[in-house]
């Protein structure tokens, strides 16, 4: 059961769903001087139910790209001030946008100069006047592939659980949003003797419980809580907006309830059992701190017994 207040858990299930409709729309940056070719463009896009912004600038681009958030930038060739070429360089230079799609959209029919734009940071090139649908089903194709490599580099193939490097992300975005005085529960979740299972049933059958852990964890806590595959059988959570007699009340029952669960292999079932280490603010205020001091005490709870959950 799901902790916190009833109101105020339906509407964050509501905003979480506005926010994946959000995620969901396909948004498209526009960077052309000619007017005209904007409202083409945008009526092109708009038809095929893809969002778009324009500007006729390009020295607008980071700051318009920072608030709107792009999934592709559609880059005109030639406008004042400077070439899309130097635009898409500039925009390279940023970890944020190494991997932004940018399509060319140019009248510029010189095949070495629509290269050269290829080769300093675009990844295709469409020449004006272009058929609506050929550029609506570039730019999804762009994006899809975009986001299916967003997706991949942030999540464990395994159990579809935040990686290790975006759980730590998170805990950082988590503890932004809890300051100055709110409350953010951080814990560690260790099998136990995992290796012992992989041993005696095999490597798939040790998969199936890694699965287990990170479905039970995620059916357990709520949408807003982290959840996250921190390294082989070892998990993260962040619990944010509960004290922390409360979180290791939940925790302790997770931990209680996979004790029980069987997990199957070739010739029966087997049980397995988790090792809890529980940090909380305000005794730990950074993200690295919280994590090190969740660690210490899921040491602590291998080293008094295991299965069990230690603050
Ligand atoms: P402890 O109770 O102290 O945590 O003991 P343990 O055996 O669980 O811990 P240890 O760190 O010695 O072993 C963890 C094992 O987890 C070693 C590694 O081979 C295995 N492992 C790591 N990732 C995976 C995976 O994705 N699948 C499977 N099946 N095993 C994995
Ligand atoms: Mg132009
Ligand atoms: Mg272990
Ligand atoms: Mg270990
Ligand atoms: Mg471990």
């Amino acid at each position: 059961v799901p902790v916190g207040n009833k109101v105020s858990d339906v509407l964050s299930r509501i905003l979480d769903l506005v926010e994946m409709h959000e995620q969901e729309m396909h948004r498209v940056l526009i960077v052309e001087d000619s007017a005209t070719a904007i409202a083409h463009i945008r009526r092109s896009l708009s038809q095929h139910g893809i969002d778009s912004k324009a500007i006729n600038d390009p020295r607008l681009l980071f700051e318009v790209a920072n608030e709107y958030r792009p999934d592709a930038i559609l880059m005109d060739m030639y406008m004042p001030f400077c070439t899309g070429v130097e635009v898409t360089s500039a925009l390279r230079q940023i970890p944020e946008y190494q991997a932004l799609p940018v399509i060319y959209l140019s009248s510029e029919n010189d095949i070495v100069q629509q290269v050269e734009a290829l080769r300093l940071g675009g990844d295709q090139f469409l020449t004006k006047p272009v058929n609506p649908i050929i550029l609506a089903s570039v730019v999804k194709t762009k994006i899809e592939r975009y986001r299916e490599m967003l997706y991949s580099g942030q999540h464990d193939s395994l159990t579809g659980l935040f990686n290790h490097s975006t759980s730590k992300v998170q805990v950082e975005r988590l503890l932004h949003a809890a300051q100055p005085d709110g409350q953010l529960v951080v814990a560690m979740i260790d099998i136990d003797r995992f290796k012992t299972i992989n041993d005696n049933y095999g490597h798939p059958v040790g998969d199936q419980v890694i699965r287990s852990v990170a479905w039970l964890l995620r059916g357990r806590l709520r949408s807003t809580d982290l959840v996250g595959r921190y390294g082989g059988e070892e998990f993260i959570i962040a619990l944010p907006g509960i004290d922390p007699a409360q979180a290791i009340g939940l925790i302790e029952q997770i931990r209680e309830d996979f004790s029980q669960l069987p997990h199957a292999h070739a010739h029966g079932t087997l049980r397995a059992t988790l090792s809890c280490g529980v940090a909380a603010l305000p005794d730990y205020l950074t993200a690295s701190s919280l994590i090190a001091a969740a660690d210490d005490a899921l040491l602590e709870a291998k080293r008094t017994g295991r299965n069990r959950v230690v603050l």
